[in-house]
C-alpha cells in the first residue's frame, strides 16, 4: 500500500512526464489527486491538515509551469475550507467535485457554443489535441455537418497523432500535415480551431508550440481562428501583471541522442503566444467573446482571486 504523499507524487510525476496531459485533463487531474490526500491523511488538527495540504498543492502546481489550469483548479479546490478539521476536509473534497463537473460540462457547453460557428461542407485545421476544439469539433460532426479536418502532427511530442486517432473513431474525415505545411494549406481552411493552455487578460493565447505561426499563416489568408477556453484557463496573474512562463521541455524530446554533440543544444520551448490581433473569437462556457474582453471574464468568474491578491 502506498501512503498518501507517494500516490500525490505519483500523479505529479504522470502530469511532469505527460502521461497525463492536456490543460483541462491536468487540471482535474490535480483536483481528483487533492481531494484523494486530504481524504487519506491523519493529521492531528487543522493547522496540520493545512500544512500538509498546502504542501501537496506546491508539489502538484510545480509540474507544468504554463498551465494556470493547474492552478486554477488547485485554487478552486483549496478555498473556503472549514473551520475545523473534518469540515475542512469535506468542503475541500467538495471543492474538487464541484470543479471537475464543472470543468466537464464545460467543455460539453463550449462544444455547443463553438459549433454553431461550423457550417456544413467546411474544412477546419486544428493543431496539437485540444480535447475542447475536439468538443467543438465532434459537436459540429453529431449535427449532421459535412466537415473534414487537417491536423498537424505537433512535434516533437507528436500530439496530433492522438488527435487523428480520435477522429478516425468518430468517423471523421482527416488529413495529417506535417507542421510546416500549414502555409501551403491554409486556403484550403475556413477556420482553424485550437485549445488554450493560457488567454492573457488583454486576449492573447498561450497554446503548443507553432500555434502563433498558424494563426499568423490564417491572419494572412483571412481564416477564421477560434480558440476554445474554459474560464479556468484565464489568467488573473497577467492581470496582476505577471507574464505567462513559458515551459521549456527536455532537449531528448526533440532529438533524442542530442548529448553526443559537443557543440549543439536544442531549445524546445512547449508553448507559444498567439497576440489576441490574430484571435477572431474564444470560445468559453459563458459565451463566444472576443479576445478584448478577457479581462472581464477574469473579473466576473475569477474574481474571488483578485480578492486575495489586492490588499
Ligand atoms: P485541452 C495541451 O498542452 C495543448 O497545448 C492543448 O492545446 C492544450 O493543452 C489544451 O488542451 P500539453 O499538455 O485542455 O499537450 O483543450 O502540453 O484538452
Amino acid at each position: 500500500m502506498k501512503s498518501p504523499m507517494e500516490d500525490l507524487l505519483d500523479t505529479a510525476e504522470k502530469i511532469r512526464s505527460m502521461e497525463i496531459r492536456g490543460a483541462a485533463l491536468i487540471g482535474r487531474a490535480a483536483a481528483r489527486a487533492l481531494k484523494e490526500f486530504a481524504l487519506s491523511i491523519e493529521p492531528s488538527d487543522l493547522a496540520e491538515f493545512n500544512a500538509e495540504v498546502g504542501q501537496a498543492a506546491d508539489i502538484l502546481l510545480n509540474t507544468r509551469p504554463t498551465a494556470v489550469s493547474l492552478a486554477n483548479a488547485i485554487r478552486m479546490v483549496m478555498r473556503r475550507r472549514g473551520d475545523d478539521l473534518e469540515s475542512a476536509r469535506r468542503s475541500l473534497a467538495e471543492n474538487a467535485d464541484d470543479f471537475v463537473e464543472r470543468s466537464l460540462l464545460a467543455v460539453e457547453r463550449i462544444g455547443e457554443i463553438g459549433s454553431r460557428r461550423v457550417r456544413d461542407g467546411d474544412v477546419i485545421l486544428t493543431h496539437c489535441n485540444s480535447s475542447v476544439a475536439l468538443s467543438i469539433i465532434k459537436t459540429a460532426f453529431d449535427a449532421g455537418k459535412d466537415i473534414k479536418v487537417i491536423a498537424t502532427e505537433s512535434r516533437p511530442r507528436y500530439q496530433g497523432h492522438l488527435t487523428i486517432k480520435t477522429l478516425d473513431g468518430w468517423g471523421i474525415t482527416t488529413e495529417l500535415v506535417v507542421d510546416s505545411a500549414v502555409r501551403t494549406v491554409i486556403n484550403e481552411v475556413d477556420e482553424v480551431i485550437v485549445g488554450a493552455d493560457v488567454i492573457t487578460a488583454n486576449g492573447s493565447l498561450v497554446n503548443k508550440i507553432g500555434t502563433s505561426q498558424i494563426a499568423l499563416a490564417a491572419h494572412e489568408a483571412r481564416t477564421s481562428f477560434m480558440v476554445a477556453a474554459e474560464t479556468y484557463k484565464f489568467s488573473p496573474e497577467t492581470m496582476m501583471g505577471e507574464l505567462v512562463p513559458i515551459e521549456m521541455r527536455a532537449a531528448e524530446e526533440v532529438y533524442p541522442g542530442i548529448s553526443e554533440f559537443k557543440h549543439v543544444r536544442v531549445r524546445n520551448p512547449a508553448f507559444d503566444v498567439t497576440p489576441h490581433q490574430y484571435i477572431d473569437v474564444i470560445c468559453t462556457e459563458v459565451g463566444a467573446i472576443p479576445p478584448e474582453m478577457s479581462y472581464l471574464v477574469i473579473k466576473e468568474m475569477l474574481g474571488w482571486e483578485m480578492e486575495g491578491r489586492i490588499k
